[in-house]
């Protein structure tokens, strides 16, 4: 067992080679029948094959340059020539004009190719022994009737075909996305070894071929051993250029491909390409172990039979397709309604979880909204789920992504790979990292292949194969791919859900205008109150909301200095080194906004007997301020009886408020407190720059810096949430001093607390 990923899948030669073979034009002709080229305009024979005489009695060089109508006849030319009028470059085919000869009967057919008509010659067989295509035909169409999936019509066409027109074997070979092909139904003698079930790589077919079969519907070699027949050009033709035989039944195929026949044990085949527009779906391919003519007749009715299976394909799919998402539909119906109820919204994915993950037939899924991450069924571990969804979004860039091997892929996500190869992406409103990752699991899958490669390495030129023995590979990482249908179902579900959060950010929206409105009014306590109440719902909001987004960035900011790690240009590596920056400081940010909301709040009072010289010690001590700075306590302070945690934190708060805005290197602190009646009232004092009284006010409100922020990390919290706490202990604070005079003072009051 080799494991490989799917998509390519065997170690080959480069055959990129082989896509470059001009087989259009390989200037020769297979030997079964013969061709004449005539200038539409001059209606003389350009070209001729080398075997002409065995078909019409004349030889190459008696047909060039002389008119056609000498060659077959002015009947035939007529009819044939017919083929030359009008513009268009290909015009359909004309003829077929049967002519009688010393060889037997002869069908001759045209067709327009450039400036040139090209007749093709193959020798007919006699009226009697013919069976008239169009019966054929029909007892094969007839059976199409009971067909109601692609794979069912397959089966009944290569049934069919074979049942009428008697090769060994018949197959259907489907196309995957990646070019590589399967056979998916087959008829054969009993004595072959089945092919059915089999792999065949992308380039066993390459692109130009795969394009012919496009153009021209039907090929047939009628025996793979053959010697081509060289084409044979006027004197007084100036276009040296080899002669496109697109459309010429009788065009030399490639000796690859010859020499793949051979190798595979088959004589003969009869191909027909199943195709709706540009893309080939894939062929009918019929195999004779002995050399076969396919009759123009034949050709014909396969054609026939290869355009109504394409048509009833394409409908067929789209009928299964409807059919699924018709029953996707009604699940993603009864998820929408879900999401109306009342309540967040990811409570509301959470009760319809079941319909979540089978809209799209997943195993499991993240909700991301607002910055909070939920996961939903069977996901990959959340951390790794959250990294896949930051990655899909950047890749998608604001479009829906579907892989199915994802830890492939991405090898930073390998993680994933077992509950999540697939992931389908579905970004929400623009403009937010709002999102729906939905997660198929891995699928190990045994692919078998008709033949191991690695057997044929012969000399790195691209040569078919000679070992067409069964070689089984096992797929990993690959989940079951995502169809139309899953797409189509998710994108429907977009809509809702933008609705759902915009109904959802409107009422949020109307709490913080009221809170708003409260906060102008900050003197009125009760008002105060509920706006710290509304105030700590958004913190807590905030928080969550804000904080994930910011990791994410965080983390992704990370990933690419570690992927472009020394290659990066100081410029981005700065840049980087900026933008961590900037999310650190966002991210504290949110820390402060909490802990402002809670700010004298504490469900656990701490009242206790404090040495305010030993709380000043142990502050000094956390804060360790740079060598240059004394921070010292008044001697002699008396005991404070009062809640240890909102003091400490207040003191803190002003000593390393002086240090960080200080403006010299060296300076000082100083602590002072005096007792009476019960209410302490404290003093912080420092020889910095001092602040300006117009700011007096204004640090104490939520926000408010005085430097910039990227010259001092700040968030403009700190003194809010001081402010709070010292409130909050029946004291107020307020800023003495203002420069001219360096130095400024915090004074604030603490109510002692009742013993
Ligand atoms: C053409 N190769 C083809 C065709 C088939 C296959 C179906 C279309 C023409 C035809 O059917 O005769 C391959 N046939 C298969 C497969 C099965 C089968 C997979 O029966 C499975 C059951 N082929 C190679 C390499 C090259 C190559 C190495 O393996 C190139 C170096 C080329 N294959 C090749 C070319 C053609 C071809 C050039 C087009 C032939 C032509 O029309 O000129």
């Amino acid at each position: 067992m080799t494991r490989l990923s799917a998509r390519d899948p065997r170690p080959r030669p480069d055959t990129s080679i082989c896509e470059q073979e001009p087989i259009h034009a390989p200037g020769a002709i297979q030997p079964h029948g013969a061709l004449l080229v005539v200038d539409a305009e001059s209606r003389q024979v350009t070209h001729a094959s080398a075997n002409l005489q065995a078909l019409l009695d004349l030889t190459p060089a008696e047909a060039l340059g002389r008119p056609l109508s000498e060659a077959i006849g002015a009947p035939a030319a007529e009819a044939l020539l017919d083929a030359g009028r009008g513009a268009t470059p290909v015009a359909t085919p004309r003829g077929p004009y049967l002519l009688e000869r010393a060889a037997g009967h002869l069908h001759l057919q045209a067709h327009r190719t450039g400036r040139f008509i090209c007749i093709d010659i193959e020798p007919q067989a006699p009226p009697a022994l013919q069976v008239s295509p169009i019966s054929l035909a029909q007892s094969i169409l007839e059976t199409f009737r009971q067909a109601t999936t692609p794979q069912a019509l397959c089966e009944l066409a290569v049934s069919g075909l074979r049942r009428a027109i008697g090769y060994d074997r018949v197959m259907a070979y489907r196309f995957a996305a990646d070019e590589h092909g399967e056979v998916i139904a087959e008829d054969r003698a009993t004595e072959l070894d089945p092919y059915l079930g089999l792999h065949y790589p992308a380039d066993d077919i390459p692109a130009q071929a795969r394009r012919h079969y496009l153009r021209q519907r039907v090929g047939a070699v009628p025996d793979a051993g053959y010697v081509p027949v060289p084409l044979i050009q006027a004197a007084a033709e100036p276009d040296p250029r080899p002669l496109d035989l697109t459309y010429s039944a009788l065009r030399s195929v490639s000796p690859h491909h010859r020499q793949y026949m051979r190798n595979m044990g088959t004589a003969a085949s009869l191909t027909v390409g199943l195709a709706s527009g540009q893309h080939l779906w894939g062929m009918l391919v019929c195999h004779h172990r002995t050399p076969r003519i396919a009759s123009p007749e034949l050709r014909a009715t396969a054609d026939l039979i290869g355009t109504v299976v394409s048509l009833l394909l394409f409908s067929l799919a789209d009928a299964e397709r409807d059919r699924l998402r018709q029953e996707r539909g009604a699940t993603l119906r009864r998820l929408i309604d879900s999401l109306a109820a009342p309540g967040p919204l990811h409570a509301a994915f959470g009760l319809a979880e079941a319909e979540l993950l089978a809209m799209v037939g997943a195993g499991g899924a993240v909700v991301s909204l607002g910055g909070v991450a939920q996961a939903y069924g069977r996901t990959p571990p959340l951390p790794a789920a959250e990294r896949a969804l930051a990655s899909l979004q950047i890749l998608g860039d604001g479009a829906m992504v579907a892989v199915e091997d994802l830890g492939r892929r991405v090898p930073a996500l390998a993680d994933c790979a077992a509950e999540g190869s697939g992931a389908l992406l579905l970004p929400l409103a623009r403009g937010s990292d709002d999102a729906i990752l939905w997660f198929r699991p891995e699928l190990t899958t045994t692919v078998t292949w008709g033949g191991d490669p690695t057997k044929d390495a012969g000399g790195g030129l691209p040569s078919p194969r000679t070992s067409f023995a069964a070689w089984k590979q096992t797929i990993t990482g690959r989940s079951a791919a995502w169809s139309d249908a899953d797409l189509a179902l998710a994108a429907d579900l977009r809509g809702a859900v933008e609705a759902q959060i915009a109904r959802r950010t409107r009422i949020e929206l109307t709490a913080l205008q009221n809170f708003d409105r409260m906060v102008g009014q900050p003197n009125r306590q009760r008002e105060l109150e509920r706006s710290n109440a509304a105030l700590e719902e958004f913190a807590y909001a905030a928080s969550h909301d804000l904080k994930a987004p910011l990791r994410a960035i965080g983390h992704l900011s990370e990933w690419i200095a570690e992927d472009i790690g020394p290659t990066a240009s100081a410029d981005t590596r700065e840049n980087l080194a900026l933008l961590q920056g900037r999310v650190a400081r966002r991210q504290s940010l949110l820390d402060g906004l909490l802990a402002y909301s809670r700010a004298g709040r504490e469900t656990e009072p701490s009242v206790e007997t404090i040495d305010i010289a030993a709380m000043v010690d142990d502050i000094v001590a956390t804060l360790a301020p740079p060598p240059g700075f004394r921070i010292t306590c008044e001697a002699g302070l008396p005991p404070l009886h009062a809640h240890r945690i909102p003091l400490g934190i207040v003191l803190t708060n002003l000593i390393g408020n002086a240090v960080a805005h200080h403006d010299r290197t060296e300076g000082w602190v100083t602590v002072g407190m005096t007792l009476a009646g019960g209410l302490a009232e404290f003093r912080v004092t420092d020889d910095g720059p001092g602040i300006p009284a117009r700011f007096h006010e204004r640090i104490f409100q939520i926000f408010q810096t005085l430097a910039s922020r990227d010259e001092v990390e700040a968030s403009g919290i700190g003194l809010a949430i001081v402010r709070k706490h010292v409130q909050a202990n029946g004291g107020t604070i307020w800023v003495e001093s203002a420069p001219p005079r360096r130095g400024a003072v915090f004074a604030f009051t603490w109510v002692e607390a009742t013993r």
